[in-house]
């Protein structure tokens, strides 16, 4: 059966590229099943989408923000109908089970609600001016076109993230969804068209990073780029995107610790770890990828999370009864098989899994085994570097400040999460670890959208999605009022 084609949306209309190349959206859980067709865009085409979006700018930025804040209302009541038919449709592209993808859908409803809800807020600031007969205040201003390159793990909640506040700040977008997954952007803005989005105000350019997310980053028009993605690409955007002064949020890499305490619920941290590890099979860049165990309960701890995960059912996230979905594409799965190498090489012991699972249920799917490494010490590749897989790497401690050292040593900062019972030890965690995120008694996945996400270090460069990311979508403007009808100069006339 031929699979379905897909075009870009370009000031409203669905175009083919300009070059008539396409790419294929494939199930990573049986390879046989193609999703789509969708565009392989290059300059052209971003080219002319950049110019829809600065076209319905024009108008798009006089709405009234309640008034974008009613489309946005009404596109999470219609993502909430079709919850299920999106779920499903993303576990076909990329893979997490169904639990994961409704969760996903969830988050752009969330996403939704919230920022619509800023559409009657908004804030500025007014503050008295220093001259009298002088009203002073600063606004909140719409930046214009904002470009958008967004990852194949969240393939609808991180372009809601984006897409969402950028609109209710009354800027227009072209976003690049990961050529792994671009149906979920696709169902997603669809739901914006249906909820009365006007032509142009959202564009979407399908393709890969160096012909279609180079020459958006490097476009003159596009005001702002928002990048989720590993620290190596986010490095180029900001990169390329200086050459046009553009401002630049980047969502990047992590490699996350669980501290586990000798006073912690044992069994409690058990789900954690399951769940921070190998949820999502391990490609969230919030994954718990270093479970950091106090030497008192370290054997036990191992013992049982060996025998857990080398339970869990790997298989097709559509089947209810599988715990873990596929891994994206092939090259994850390289990934995952290089990084366990360099980890026993380096001297540590492979204690469940290890290796790509290519038999039966697996044979047409990109799957590897959830896979615990015990020994693993600070110093080696495995504790520092992002596998972005079901990878994950046992430390042992002796001391809550050791533990703290070692969660602090590698370069990234975006999730850690400490199970203890001690209150004082957790907030001096609480204040000590250096990450954007800090989880007690909870593993470190499951950030809330009304919150600020983000990390520090090589993690990202600053800004923060949900609450903070309309200081990235918004510029100020400063307004001063005189209405005493005399030349009254700042700094000169007040002074005595
Ligand atoms: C990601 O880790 O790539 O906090 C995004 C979470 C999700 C979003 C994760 N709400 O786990």
């Amino acid at each position: 059966m031929a699979s379905k084609l897909y075009h870009n949306l370009i000031g409203g209309q669905w175009l083919p590229s300009v070059s008539g190349q396409t790419l294929k959206n494939v199930n990573p859980a049986d390879h046989s099943d193609i999703v789509g067709e969708f565009p392989s865009s290059n300059a052209a085409d971003v080219a002319l989408a950049v110019a829809a979006a600065k076209k319905a700018f024009a108008t798009w930025r006089l709405v009234p923000a309640p008034k974008r804040a009613e489309i946005l209302f009404r596109a999470a009541a219609l993502l909430a109908e079709r919850k299920e038919q999106y779920a499903r449709e993303m576990t076909r592209e990329m893979g997490k089970v169904l639990a994961e993808t409704r969760g996903d859908v969830q988050e752009a409803i969330d996403e939704a609600y919230y920022v619509a809800g800023e559409g009657r807020r908004l804030f500025g600031v007014t503050t008295p001016s220093e001259l009298a007969n002088k009203f002073a205040m600063s606004v909140r201003m719409p930046v214009g076109v904002i470009g958008m390159i967004a990852p194949w793990n969240f393939p609808m909640a991180i372009p809601s993230w984006k897409l969402f506040p950028a609109l209710i700040a009354g800027n227009t977008c072209v976003i690049k969804p990961a050529e792994d997954t671009p149906l979920s952007t696709y169902n997603l803005v669809q739901t914006l068209i249906d909820a009365g989005l006007p032509a142009g105000v959202v564009n979407i350019v399908s393709g890969y990073g160096p012909q279609a997310g180079a020459p958006l980053v490097e476009h003159p028009d596009v005001r702002a780029i928002s990048f989720t993605g590993s620290s190596a690409t986010g490095s180029l955007v900001a990169q390329r995107a200086a050459a046009t002064f553009k401002a630049v949020s980047l969502e990047m890499g992590g490699k996350n610790a669980m501290i586990v305490m000798d006073d912690a619920n044992l069994e409690l941290a058990l789900e954690g770890a399951l769940w921070g590890s190998f949820g999502t099979t391990g490609q969230r860049c919030t994954a718990t990828s270093r479970i950091l165990l106090h030497e008192a309960i370290a054997a036990e701890f191992t013992q049982k999370i060996v025998a857990r995960a080398a339970a869990l059912k790997v298989g097709n996230g559509l089947d209810p009864a599988v715990e873990v979905g596929p891994q994206i594409n092939a090259q994850q799965i390289a990934t995952s098989t290089e990084y366990v190498a360099i980890a026993l090489a380096e001297g540590a012991k492979l204690l469940t899994g290890g290796t790509p699972l290519t038999d039966g249920p697996h044979a047409n799917g990109t799957f590897f085994a959830p896979t615990v490494l015990g020994s693993v010490t600070p110093d080696m590749r495995i504790a520092r570097e992002e596998v972005f897989g079901p990878v994950v790497s046992l430390i042992t401690f002796s001391s809550f400040e050791e533990a703290i050292e070692i969660a602090n040593s590698i370069d990234y900062g975006l999730s850690t999460s400490l199970y203890t019972k001690d209150i004082n030890r957790a907030f001096s965690a609480i204040r000590d670890l250096e990450s954007g995120i800090t989880y007690i008694n909870a593993p470190t996945i499951g950030a809330e959208v009304h919150l600020p996400f983000g990390g520090v270090k090589r993690t990202g460069n600053g800004h923060r999605e949900g609450l903070g990311s309309l200081d990235f979508y918004t510029t100020w403007k400063s307004v001063y009022v005189d209405h005493s009808d005399t030349l009254q100069r700042a700094q000169i006339d007040n002074a005595e």
